[in-house]
């Protein structure tokens, strides 16, 4: 079936995750006519995909959740500090259920191209099954972490045993007994299922190019008394999450690591070991933009795996020795530990690399594994691969990827919007603060000022809006000069797209905080929208 323009929706929205879902409703209640599209059978976006063994969030639940409705809030009550991936889409469908969602999403549907149509003012978007719609908003809720990353070994189609990636893990249960398993990959989903594949499978293979800096996140059920006091502190909750430079419920102590004397350092670390969390990024202020605090934090860490892991030879391939935190930072339960297991073995492929896998196993440079199972937890094109995988086309038939030269002139305003494509919106696109925030406040403060600015056009008679290329250009410089000031863009991560063979390095996280992010929005939206070119020409249909 293909639309006409006459039924044009006003908004069609991708992925119907936390960004999605919500998107739709504030749209809905502002009166416009919109419609979700999704890849999955249900909702919940990268909860949906996430199904493997340990997959948890590593924030804090009473904080990792919407705050656009204090009913809501009273409503959903977690069970622990760090809720499995069940439990988080369960949270998403009663959200879904609450606000009969589901009657405007499309499920099962993919979305391959949008292309702006200057004549009409108008977004043609087509799907999987050659449907297409028209829309006068196109807008992406499609995650910073959706496009898988599958490494092209050689020979995975002669490997005769089973094979599964984090991020597309199947729904029902991969029954590890018995079998010899091989894991790729220690990132968070690595470090989150390695302790609990290690603790089924007859034999763990981990494959690790990179040792990671983790720290425990000791989750715990929690006590109801806390549910009840965080449900009676909802405002404070909120506003703390909204305000604050992380979106998040901690705040970093405003203090220099080298402000302390080694023993008082010390002391600081072991609190915030034995505290869990993110109490561990939060001791000092520095520890991300200098050098030598960053050492100190580093070297703590280190100590802790040689103290943790028996085999020193084992500890030794697990220290690692880039800036801590740098990658994302890690939270784990029992990761070091698990190398303390007889059924897991640690093989470094940096210096061995994997040469291929064969219909037995895998083979590096120096040696071949036996395996009946090989997880992928090797990540994600971060960023721009969930934008790149869609083929968008602004005016003119230009390609979002061309405008962006695949990644290496990445260029918007506020990471929201980009020069060339009217009505386009990102909701946590790069150089947004996005995935260096909680990311439930980052994409409410996002809908919220999309769904505004959608609404302030209505109201004003504004066919189309774009951001100006001197704005974008401007944007774009203001986060590399933030981004330069830190230690990020010193180490090889997803954050630096340097974890995809090929793609060009840039860092595309705005770095200033989320409290000064969203005052500067807050500033553009009040100033009529500075910075945007808004154009009220009426197209005739
Ligand atoms: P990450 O954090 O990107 O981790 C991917 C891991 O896979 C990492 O250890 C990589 O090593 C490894 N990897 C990737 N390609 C290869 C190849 N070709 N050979 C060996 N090892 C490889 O992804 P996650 O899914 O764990 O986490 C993504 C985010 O999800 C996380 O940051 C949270 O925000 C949630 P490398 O370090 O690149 O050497």
């Amino acid at each position: 079936m293909t639309s006409n323009q006459k039924d044009s929706l006003d908004a069609v929205v991708v992925g119907a995750g936390f960004a999605g879902l919500y998107m739709l409703y504030r749209l809905r209640e502002a009166g416009f006519t919109t419609r979700v599209y999704e890849a999955g059978e249900s909702v919940g976006g990268v909860w949906y995909w996430n199904r493997y063994p340990g997959a948890r969030c590593d924030i804090e639940s009473i904080y990792y959740n919407y705050t656009f409705s204090k009913e809501l809030y009273q409503e959903w009550t977690w069970t622990s500090k760090y809720p499995e991936q069940p439990e988080i889409l369960r949270y998403l469908n009663f959200v879904a259920d609450k606000f009969h969602l589901r009657q405007d999403i499309q499920f099962n549907t993919r979305i391959t191209a949008a292309h702006y149509e200057s004549e009409s003012n108008r977004w043609k978007i087509y799907m999987n099954d050659d449907e297409t719609v028209y829309a006068k908003y196109f807008i992406t809720g499609i995650g910073c972490l959706s496009a898988t990353n599958i490494p092209h070994f050689k020979g995975l189609d002669s490997f005769e045993g089973e094979w599964y990636h984090t991020g597309r893990w199947p729904h029902e249960k991969v029954d590890f007994k018995g079998k010899k398993v091989g894991i790729i990959g220690t990132g968070s989903s690595g470090v989150q299922a390695i302790p609990v594949i290690a603790k089924e499978a007859e034999h763990l293979t981990v494959f690790q190019r990179t040792p990671q800096y983790t720290v425990p996140a000791r989750n715990h059920l929690y006590d109801p008394e806390y549910i009840k006091r965080s449900k009676e502190n909802f405002e404070m909750i909120r506003k703390q999450m909204r305000e604050s430079t992380s979106g998040n419920g901690f705040i970093s102590r405003d203090r220099s690591a080298l402000d302390d004397s080694q023993e008082q350092r010390y002391q600081v670390y072991e609190n915030a070991w034995n505290e869990g969390g993110y109490a561990f990024t939060s001791t000092y202020k520095d520890l991300f933009v200098n050098e030598e605090a960053n050492k100190t934090a580093a070297e703590f860490i280190r100590t802790k795996i040689k103290e943790i892991v028996c085999d020193p030879k084992v500890a030794e391939k697990l220290l690692p020795n880039y800036y801590y935190g740098t990658k994302r930072p890690i939270l784990d339960t029992n990761y070091y530990e698990t190398f303390n297991r007889k059924n897991v073995t640690l093989i470094d492929v940096k210096n061995a690399p994997i040469e291929k896998l064969t219909p037995k196993g895998l083979r590096t440079a120096d040696a071949e594994y036996e395996l009946d199972i090989l997880v992928f937890a090797t990540g994600y094109d971060g960023m721009t691969g969930p934008l790149f995988n869609i083929d968008i086309r602004g005016k003119n038939g230009v390609k979002l990827k061309e405008k962006w030269e695949d990644g290496s002139k990445v260029r918007t305003y506020l990471g929201l919007s980009t020069a060339g494509f009217p009505n386009f919106f990102t909701i946590t696109g790069p150089e947004s603060p996005s995935v260096l925030v909680n990311m439930p406040a980052a994409i409410e403060q996002h809908v919220e000022w999309i769904a505004d600015c959608i609404s302030y056009l209505q109201e004003n008679n504004v066919e189309t809006i774009e951001a100006t290329i001197e704005a974008e250009q401007k944007w774009s410089n203001h986060c590399r000069e933030v981004a330069e000031m830190t230690l990020y863009v010193k180490t090889d991560s997803w954050y630096t797209g340097a974890n995809i063979v090929g793609k060009p390095r840039s860092f595309l996280i705005y770095l200033g905080g989320f409290d000064v992010y969203r005052k500067i929005c807050d500033e553009v939206a009040s100033n009529g929208y500075n910075g945007f070119h808004l154009s009220s020409l009426k197209i005739q249909h």
